[in-house]
């Protein structure tokens, strides 16, 4: 069974870091109601639901993906881009420290989660403001040893890689072109999103299905129509707070 390690939403939310959209009211009680559907929604997707609790002072912390990349072998804690999320990492390394051995991104390198997208052996990093050339290499030392290779892809427009780009099936990506080299998936069947729905290539593959916005409907009938099987939620009010559905999860497999 995959693990999935959530953490709540922080009464801080609407004090967020933002960098491509404008700050707009964040209702926080609708989005902790959205994120409580989300758990629920990977619960019924058949994973172990480990929810850690809000954290008062850490308005990001419930985009807990930017805190780890986690394979089978090992759990690497990232240093995230923003400064003011350093202090998310600590609490999540204690919690994947019982599943996996841990390691860490160390100064003056930085990672954030969002930023990797893990293509079997090949793990891309986007090359963003969260994450510099230092800590797409570190991350490239820590996981060559076990067989994965580490390439770091240039990006435009958006905060992170899987903002622009995430797998939908075992050869499938979706993307969207204007942000990220479509060459970059070669060797894969890519859907790109639809040209009004920038922010729409943010899907949550778990098992054989994908979690994914219900925002994007011109997007989820290019994802219909190639019978990738979608499963629906309501996460706008945490896109006001610039996160979308990869984000506000670590799914353990294997
Ligand atoms: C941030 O700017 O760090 C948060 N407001 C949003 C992070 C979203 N993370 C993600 O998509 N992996």
């Amino acid at each position: 069974m995959p693990i999935a390690i959530t953490r709540k939403v922080s009464p801080a939310l609407a004090h967020c870091e933002l960098t491509h959209l404008a700050r707009t009211p964040i209702d926080v009680e609708l989005a902790a109601a959205q994120h409580e559907e989300y758990e629920r929604t990977l619960a019924r997707l058949g994973c172990w639901v480990v929810s850690l609790p809000a954290e008062a002072d850490l308005p990001d912390s419930v985009f807990i993906e930017d805190t780890a990349v986690v394979v089978e072998e090992v759990a690497v804690i990232t240093r995230p881009g923003a400064r003011s999320r350093r202090p998310e990492t600590a609490p999540v390394a204690a919690v994947l420290a019982k599943y996996r051995p841990v390691v860490s991104i160390e100064a003056p390198g930085t990672l954030d989660g969002g930023d990797v997208l893990r293509l079997g052996r090949r793990v891309l990093v986007g090359l963003s403001e969260r994450s510099n050339r230092e800590g797409i290499d570190q991350l490239s030392r820590l996981l060559s040893h076990h067989g994965y290779k580490v390439e770091a892809v240039p990006l435009g427009g958006c905060l992170h890689l899987k903002s622009a780009a995430t797998q939908v099936t075992p050869d499938t990506v979706l993307v969207n072109p204007a942000w990220v080299d479509p060459a970059t998936f070669s060797g894969f069947t890519r859907i790109d999103v639809y040209a009004g729905e920038p922010y729409a290539a943010n899907a949550l593959m778990v098992g054989d299905r994908v979690v994914y916005p219900d925002a994007f409907p011109h997007t989820a009938a290019r994802l219909d129509r190639a019978a990738v099987p979608i499963v629906a939620v309501d996460v706008s009010e945490l896109a006001k707070a610039e996160g979308a559905v990869t984000c506000c999860s670590l799914i353990l497999t294997g």
